[in-house]
């Protein structure tokens, strides 16, 4: 059948109904909010694009997983039954869960990582980073270079590039490198996949190293999804045996379960190494709780279970990562300045090509979000300046040359023709662009400060 998308693998048995707000109470709320979408509340917003992380729709099978919660302190069914599917679709020995997937990042880091070593990461991600220096690590961004790039067109522009890895094992030493973390795919490049080659690439040459490979996988199965889309040879591999497949060049992982895991709270750290699992069992207990529940509750752990079963059907992923490339040609017909190729769980406007008459330091992507919102009420998130946040040891703002806004597409909640009230707006906006003022921080805390920090616009 010919057809311009492809249509939803589901049908909707239970609606949410969303807030339509005028300009006038639109621009009340964004000066209440202090011009950071982070700080709307949801029942401002018309079309909420802030985030793919805990907003997916469960399925009928998740829900009824849900009354299936076995709430005992210790030893759930439902722990077992997560430990039983994430050793089959993931193929780790052990698994920690954790409340989410920070949860997780801070035991790897406390475990590991030792004051004054190196973590090479293919692009940072804030959480993953904030962790990593908390624990006194210098975080190396060793990526491709053309990941910085918003208009290289790589099919996997989420790699690491060798070379980097290698010359830094040279200068720091392997002792220094308690893990590399590599991110399938990587959010801040804008959704972009790693090659199965790749991985199996830096899989070698840590192990010739004595150095650990951990993944994030939070969006491991988009990362299956383009592998298996982009990387000839698995053209005919199910997406299951792709992410098996992945997951085998990895010592472990760490896991946001709000993502590719298809619930509303969730994650875990995994692991093959029988004593890297028994110091997270021990610190578990501080910070989330038993290691058979790890701050979730029992029927969250089943919701988990059978969101990671149903993650790897291929017509879910097809349609998911279908739905970003729906919106992301929309948005060039307008002419709006996107990143390419499209990534896996979000369309990113280049807010620095979409607004070029403002500096990086009033705030570009910023003030596009806040515009964006005061334009359609849809709400989108800021990925530049604001998100790097500061050098530790300097204390100068890092200068991303990505300075985005992310449209974040949620797994299986709106339809199609939401994406085309976003893509209106966005290419209204680009139409009166020179209209759009930057704007000033007038708050900003110390930590992950795009969360609450506070701006008003530039006279
Ligand atoms: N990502 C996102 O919107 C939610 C928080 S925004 C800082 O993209 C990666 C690649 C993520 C991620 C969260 C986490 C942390 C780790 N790695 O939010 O703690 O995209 O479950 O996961 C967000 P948790």
């Amino acid at each position: 059948m010919d057809r311009t998308y492809v249509a939803e693998p589901y049908k909707i048995k239970v609606v949410e109904p969303i807030a339509v707000t005028t300009r006038s109470e639109r621009q009340r709320f964004m000066a209440e909010a202090g011009y950071n979408t982070f700080l709307l509340r949801s029942d401002q917003c018309y079309i909420d694009l802030l985030t793919d992380s805990g907003t997916s729709a469960m399925s009928d099978n998740q829900w009824a997983g849900m009354m299936l919660g076995d709430e005992a302190y210790a030893g759930s069914r439902n722990f077992i039954h997560l430990q039983e599917v994430v050793r089959e679709y993931y193929g780790f020995k052990h698994v920690v869960p954790t409340h989410q997937g920070r949860g997780a990042e801070n035991l790897l880091s406390s475990i590991c990582i030792k004051p004054g070593d190196y973590v090479p990461g293919n692009m940072y991600f804030t959480t993953t980073r904030a962790h990593q220096e908390r624990n006194g690590a210098n975080f190396v961004d060793i990526i491709i270079d053309e990941a910085h790039d918003s208009q290289a067109e790589l099919p996997f522009k989420g790699n690491i590039d060798i070379a980097k890895l290698s010359r830094l094992i040279d200068e720091v030493g392997a002792d220094k490198i308690p893990y590399v973390c590599l991110a399938v795919t990587v959010n801040l490049a804008g959704g972009q996949p790693v090659s199965m080659a790749n991985m199996r690439a830096v899989h070698e040459l840590c192990s010739k190293n004595g150095i650990k490979v951990m993944f994030d996988a939070t969006r491991c199965v988009e990362n299956a999804y383009f592998i298996k889309t982009r990387e000839k040879e698995y053209a005919d591999t199910t997406i299951a045996a792709i992410l098996k497949e992945m997951m085998s060049y990895a010592d472990g992982c760490t896991m946001s379960g709000k993502k590719d895991c298809l619930v509303n709270i969730g994650g875990f750290l995994c692991m093959n190494d029988d004593d890297l699992y028994q110091k997270a069992c021990e610190l578990v207990v501080l910070f989330e709780g038993m290691p058979s529940y790890g701050g979730l509750a029992g029927r969250d752990m089943e919701a988990m279970a059978r969101g990671i079963m149903e993650s790897v059907d291929y017509n879910y992923i097809h349609h998911r990562v279908s739905q970003c490339e729906y919106l992301a040609e929309k948005l060039k017909e307008g002419g709006v300045p996107v990143v390419k190729p499209t990534g896996g769980h979000a369309v990113f406007l280049d807010a620095r090509a979409f607004l070029s008459h403002i500096p990086q330091d009033q705030f570009p992507a910023q003030a596009l979000a806040a515009e964006l919102y005061l334009e359609s009420g849809v709400r989108s998130m800021e990925r530049g300046i604001v998100s790097a946040g500061r050098d530790k040891k300097t204390g100068q703002n890092y200068h991303p040359k990505l300075e985005l806004v992310r449209l974040t597409i949620p797994r299986r909640v709106y339809t199609y023709s939401h994406l085309d009230v976003v893509a209106a707006a966005a290419v209204s906006l680009y139409k009166r662009r020179e209209t759009i003022k930057g704007l000033e921080m007038i708050y900003e805390p110390k930590l992950l400060r795009f969360f609450t920090a506070r701006f008003k616009p530039l006279a």
